[in-house]
């Protein structure tokens, strides 16, 4: 049994989830936080047979899109040490994907 836990855009988690379930897995939807942008975005949590990873990555891969986001970083100028927002431009994935060997998976 493996875990996969999916960090995926907010936008793309309604058709990810859905398409996940019709294919009859098992998803568990959790609201997150982006530790850099500190903006929202969605962990799908999904156990599965080791032999289906490669198709839940599949599927995962099919829908999730890379955006480039403009995020407005505050940063301090070099000599006064004033905070100024600073706009960057970062690539947010696709999807960020963990997957991890369940020892055990336990229904009660
Ligand atoms: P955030 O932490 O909000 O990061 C959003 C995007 O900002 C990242 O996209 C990356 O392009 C950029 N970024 C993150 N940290 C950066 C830094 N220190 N300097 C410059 N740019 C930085 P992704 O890499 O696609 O990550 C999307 C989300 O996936 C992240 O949101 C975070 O919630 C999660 N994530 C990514 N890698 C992770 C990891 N190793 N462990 C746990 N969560 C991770």
């Amino acid at each position: 049994m493996k875990l996969i836990i999916a960090i995926v855009q907010d936008d793309d988690a309604p058709d990810l989830v859905n398409e996940l379930t019709d294919a009859s897995y098992r998803v568990t939807k959790l609201a997150t936080t982006g530790g850099f942008l500190k903006s929202g975005n969605t962990t799908l949590m999904i156990g599965v047979e080791k032999e289906k990873v490669d198709k839940v990555l599949e599927i995962i891969e099919d829908i999730c899109k890379i955006r480039d986001q403009i995020v407005a970083t505050p940063l301090p100028t070099t000599s006064t040490g004033v905070y100024v927002p600073f706009p960057v431009e970062v690539q947010v994935g696709g999807a960020t994907i963990f997957v991890v060997d369940v020892d055990q998976f336990i229904k009660i």
